[in-house]
């Protein structure tokens, strides 16, 4: 059975539906801090658990015989500026939680998501290969390069099975992302139908890598179902689909909306993004366990203009 950790989130919304489809849903037990009155409570097992709680979430495997946990609760970039020391609290400790519950052997196998925010200013911002300098200028960014460390650690030391991707800018229109920076790319769609324009907090020519939300989900459950032998990479994949600036996804709107119309006002969201790569090399996912995405800019935009009508 499957425990989702923070499956009310932009991410865990759309893999609990997901992994409900392929395994049952009696066996994907959805958990968040609050209960809402969303499909993935109201459609199926649903726990309210505090990730920062080990005995909580330790009862819940226990309960429910879990053997796979998939930990996506976490504070954003953004969000984690703004709360530096909960969002260092609730990034490593709910990971010890799940690596520890691994360690003791109550559970098989551990999903966690890392970032494109585990590399800095001083990392090659194009084509950033999976070995390169990481020196991570936020706190989110330095509480995933530091959960990558002990993901590795844990595996090398301890033999856990925990898998991880470093996800781009995550594109969805079934629920809202909560307070990162790559955030625009997805409010910039609710904009462009209900009011025509868009206030950007980004500068026009910061370009970052983004992935909609069918190739995030798709690789997740990819990486997760490879063979034990295929993962190679035990701290975390990078992972690629498309890269944009916020000029070129407003001019691939105005195809399908002519009146659009986008100004542009950076706020402190733009140091981070500029500490980031632009573009990612994820030739060793491609590889080790055959990661293919499939949307570009354009037939993403025409999925969610599609969705969002
Ligand atoms: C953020 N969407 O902006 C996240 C992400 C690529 C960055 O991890 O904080």
């Amino acid at each position: 059975k499957i425990l989702i950790i923070g499956a009310c989130g932009q991410i865990g919304t759309e893999l609990t539906q997901k992994l409900r489809q392929l395994h049952g849903t009696e066996n994907v037990i959805a958990s968040d801090i609050r209960k809402l009155n969303i499909d993935v409570v109201n459609s199926g097992p649903f726990e309210v658990v505090n990730a920062l709680d080990f005995n909580q979430i330790e009862h819940l495997v226990e309960l429910h015989q879990i053997d796979e946990v998939y930990l996506m609760a976490a504070l954003l970039s953004a969000t984690a500026e703004k709360n530096p020391a909960f969002a260092w609290d609730l990034n490593m400790n709910s990971l010890f939680h799940v690596l520890n519950l691994a360690k003791a052997g109550k559970i098989k196998k551990i999903f966690w998501p890392s970032s494109i925010a585990v590399f800095g200013p001083t990392t090659p911002k194009e084509n950033t290969p999976q070995y390169t300098i990481m020196e991570p200028s936020t706190v989110y960014g330095i509480s995933k390069q530091a959960g990558e460390r002990w993901c590795e650690y844990y595996h090398n030391i301890f033999g856990v099975d925990v898998r991880s991707i470093r996800y781009p800018g995550l594109i969805s229109w079934s629920s809202p992302p909560g307070g990162g920076t790559t955030d625009y790319a997805v409010d910039i769609f609710h904009k462009a139908l209900s009011d025509k324009t868009y206030e950007c907090f980004l500068s026009s020519e910061t370009k970052m890598p983004m992935m909609y939300m069918d190739d995030a989900i798709a690789a997740t459950i990819q990486i997760m179902q490879a063979p034990v032998d295929q993962i190679k990479i035990h701290s975390s994949y990078n992972l690629a689909a498309m890269s944009f600036t916020p000029t070129e996804i407003a001019a691939e709107i105005k195809k399908h909306i002519p009146e659009f119309t986008i100004t542009y006002k950076p706020d402190f969201r733009q140091k981070i993004a500029d500490s980031w790569p632009a573009s990612i090399d994820d030739a060793e996912a491609r590889k080790d366990w055959n990661w293919k995405h499939e949307f570009d800019l354009e037939s993403m935009t025409v999925d969610m203009l599609e969705h969002l009508k």
